[in-house]
């Protein structure tokens, strides 16, 4: 079951269900304001089972604007939960290679702020690329959908936009490297009602396209993902609490070569294979 919010004609932000690849359901006919109180509730597919009974108006794909899955909830994201990760990111500074290697043993996860709900990037958006930047690349994820108990709902697609030349000169320079004006990108819905054990079967695959040509192709499988969903889910919600929910993205695990670096005019693409496309534009900001 995919759930997303969307726009028709210029109006309020809408919650539709997408009942097959090109329609969807209006659920805000039904009184569903947001994802995040739909999402509330531990029994939402079977709440939605019954709603999508009733006679409620039905829209094509292609008349609407998908908007970001999320409402007011904050973003979040684990890192160096690949080898692969861990890996480029130890080759990409020799001053913060020990912490990466540290941290992807360690019992305590590295969970960092990503993005506010109103600032994340839908899909066919720009993401952005620092102007001060030299190294920038996409960071494809799964994204984790958690409601305010911290029970794993949903999953979306995640692009970590990240600046690795200012992550790599020091790691207190994180916040810069992973946080700025079209650094998260999350879309193009949220699918429900899986299982762990179904979504690590997955794959995740990055295309990047410069003038219409592929300049980088990658893939990793979801089961790469070191730590256990709910682990990160525990941790995010350890002394923190998040009234209206919460994304977690998990982490990369395809890293382009360190010669590459991406351009304004560039596309994103991000396909996980149980949920869809992630596809957006480079802008510099
Ligand atoms: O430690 C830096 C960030 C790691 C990250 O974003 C990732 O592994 O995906
Ligand atoms: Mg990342």
């Amino acid at each position: 079951m995919r759930l997303c919010r969307f726009e028709a004609s210029q109006g309020e932000p809408r919650i539709g269900w997408l009942v097959d690849d090109s329609s969807l359901v209006d659920l805000t006919a039904a009184g569903f304001q947001s994802l995040e109180s739909l999402l509330a509730s531990d029994d939402c597919t079977e709440r939605l089972a019954q709603i999508t009974k009733w006679p409620l108006p039905k829209l094509a794909l292609a008349n609407v604007r998908l908007l970001v899955p999320v409402d007011r909830q904050e973003v979040w994201a684990a890192g160096v939960t690949y080898m692969r990760s861990k890996k480029a990111r130890m080759d990409e500074s020799e001053f913060s290679a020990t912490a990466y290697d540290r941290v992807y043993d360690a019992e305590r996860p590295e969970l960092f702020f990503k993005s506010l709900a109103e600032k994340v990037v839908p899909t066919g958006e720009p993401v952005g690329i620092r102007q001060d930047a030299r190294w920038s690349v996409p960071e494809p994820e799964l994204a984790l959908v958690l409601n305010s108990r911290g029970k794993i709902v949903g999953y979306t697609i995640g692009n970590d936009m990240s600046s690795r030349d200012i992550e790599g000169e020091n790691l207190l320079y994180l916040p810069q490297a992973k946080i700025y004006s079209g650094s998260c990108a999350l879309g193009p819905w949220v699918q429900l009602g899986i299982t762990e054990s179904a979504a690590r079967e997955w794959k995740i695959r990055l295309k990047i396209l410069r003038q219409g040509q592929a300049v980088f192709s990658g893939e990793t499988s979801v089961g790469q993902i070191k730590r256990r969903f709910d682990e990160l889910a525990q941790f995010l919600f350890r002394s923190q609490s998040f009234p209206h929910g919460a994304v977690l993205l998990t982490g990369t695990g395809v890293v382009p070569p360190d010669t590459f670096t991406l351009q304004e005019g560039d596309l994103v693409e991000i396909e996980v294979s149980g949920i869809g496309l992630l596809r957006n534009p480079v802008m510099i900001v």
